[in-house]
């Protein structure tokens, strides 16, 4: 009778506070022991890690997956292929939207997100609920919701068909302050967007580039004081996702100063993309980069590079959301003259998110490996209350593992990767790292680039309340 189902030996073991080599022992699916040195015959299946990095699986806390629209587009991927890419780029945990349509009950939006997910997802997951409709009776559900498991609401500043007025959003704190949850907004001055795109259709410019100069810097700063003020007067800490700019970046800083617990994401487009790849003619080509808010310029990116590395940023999601080019439900839903502000914003992500800071942040120095693993996977399991089964590497954490190749030089191409899209926006882009191998709760699901995984292995995960609650 073997001890343990796998044991990954030799492992360069990185955690979010921690960096040391060991043999990491699994059985059930769960982390059984990390010693120096377990018996390799005390395992059915012995992994040899060479001194690779093991980090755990990451979470990708922010992705868009079979999410239904109100404008006829069709996002590019459902749970398969969602989370098959995510799997194969080493994220173990997803956590996307349970999107409410306006008079619809909250009950009713997570029953038919898990119709969408069941059976269907490759690893585990969780879901956010996207709250558009913050009546009396909607509120009133949350504490049902929260006890189910959904613990984090997700509140958009902008979008006809999602936003809430800054008193709902107001209602909105106030009952995840007496609940002990998390919100999440989405900042960006709706009025800002729809006047400067008004004023650029006028002037007849709307190819896709102009998405750029519509979602201005200053709406998004606008915004993010506008929702850090609301969050301060309610005295409840918030999450302020995909945050892109150097302006919105300091007043998050301006927030730290006051002491006020502000919580913040970013994401990979706001390091690698500008707003250059949305067009620097008129060409359609650019509607492929265009997501909310949209990618800034270098001055940005760095200003995003410096709160990654300074502790500022919290976490850093992927806002997967694609939709296919060559698609009348995706960019090209109104045909390839339509304006800037009729294409389906977002763009894929889940299977890069993982290598791309590997390689750009922790192999060039910009980043620690333990940083990395706090950005990619505990924190953001700790914030939505999925920590340490999710997040983590320690005897009784889910076996969610990625062994690392920082060795190689790949460049990526959309037809290696494992999402539905039809393209990337990091086509042609070199990173010299990837998952050789992936773990989801013990069972191999990426090895020798391949996807090993199966669709419907994936278990829904209750979330814990991150926070005490103040009711
Ligand atoms: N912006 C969002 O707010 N959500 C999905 C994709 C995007 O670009
Ligand atoms: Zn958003
Ligand atoms: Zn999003």
């Amino acid at each position: 009778m073997k001890s343990y189902d796998v044991i990954v030996k030799n492992a360069d073991i990185v955690t979010a506070s921690e960096r040391y080599l060991g043999d990491i022992g699994i059985s059930n699916g769960k982390v059984a022991v990390i010693a120096a040195t377990l018996d390799a015959s005390q395992a059915k299946q012995v992994i040899d890690a060479h001194g690779r990095m093991v980090t755990p699986g990451g979470v990708d806390a922010h992705c868009h997956l079979d999410q239904p629209s109100t404008d006829g587009s069709a996002g590019a991927d459902d749970f398969i292929s969602g989370t098959r890419s995510a799997a194969c780029g080493g994220t173990t945990t997803v956590i996307p939207f349970a999107m409410q349509f306006k008079g619809q009950s909250l009950h009713d939006a997570v029953a038919d997100y898990h119709q969408r997910a069941e059976g269907k997802a490759c690893i585990d997951y969780a879901f956010h609920l996207i709250i558009t409709d913050a009546s009396a009776a909607v509120i009133a559900e949350l504490p049902q919701m929260v006890k189910q498991g959904y613990t984090s609401f997700k509140i958009y500043m902008t979008y006809e068909a999602l936003k809430l007025s800054d008193h709902h959003i107001l209602n909105v704190l106030d009952a995840a302050r007496q609940l002990g949850a998390i919100s999440m907004i989405h900042a960006e001055n709706d009025d800002c967007i729809s006047w400067l795109t008004e004023r650029l259709k006028s002037e007849g410019k709307i190819s896709p580039r102009y998405h750029a100069v519509a979602h201005s810097q200053i709406g998004e700063r606008e915004a993010t004081h506008r929702a850090i003020s609301l969050a301060e007067l309610v005295d409840v800490p918030i999450l302020l996702v995909h945050v892109s700019s150097r302006a919105a970046v300091e007043q998050i800083y301006w927030s730290r100063g006051q002491g006020i617990n502000i919580f913040s994401e970013t994401c990979p487009q706001y390091l690698f993309l500008t707003a250059e790849d949305l067009g620097i003619d008129d060409s359609f080509h650019g509607a492929k980069c265009i997501c909310s808010p949209p990618p800034r310029d270098t001055d940005s990116q760095q200003a995003v590079w410096n709160a990654l590395a300074n502790g500022t940023f919290s976490i850093f999601s992927s806002d997967h959301c694609p939709f296919n080019y060559d698609d009348p439900q995706g960019k090209k839903l109104h045909g390839e003259d339509a304006s800037f502000d009729l294409v389906p914003n977002g763009i894929a992500g889940l299977e890069t998110r993982l290598p791309l800071l590997m390689s750009e942040g922790v192999l060039k120095n910009r980043i620690s490996a333990q940083r990395f693993v706090d950005l990619t996977a505990t924190a953001p399991a700790k914030l939505y209350g999925l920590y340490p089964q999710k997040g983590t590497l320690m005897p009784g954490s889910d076996a969610d593992l990625v062994i690392w190749d920082t060795d190689c030089h790949k460049t990526i191409h959309n037809d290696q990767l494992h999402s539905a899209a039809d393209y990337t926006p990091y086509e042609g882009k070199e990173v010299h790292a990837w998952p050789a191998i992936t773990l989801s709760r013990g069972d191999i699901v990426w090895r020798d680039n391949q996807f090993t995984g199966q669709r419907g292995n994936g278990q829904f995960l209750h979330c814990a309340l991150p926070f005490p609650s103040k009711g």
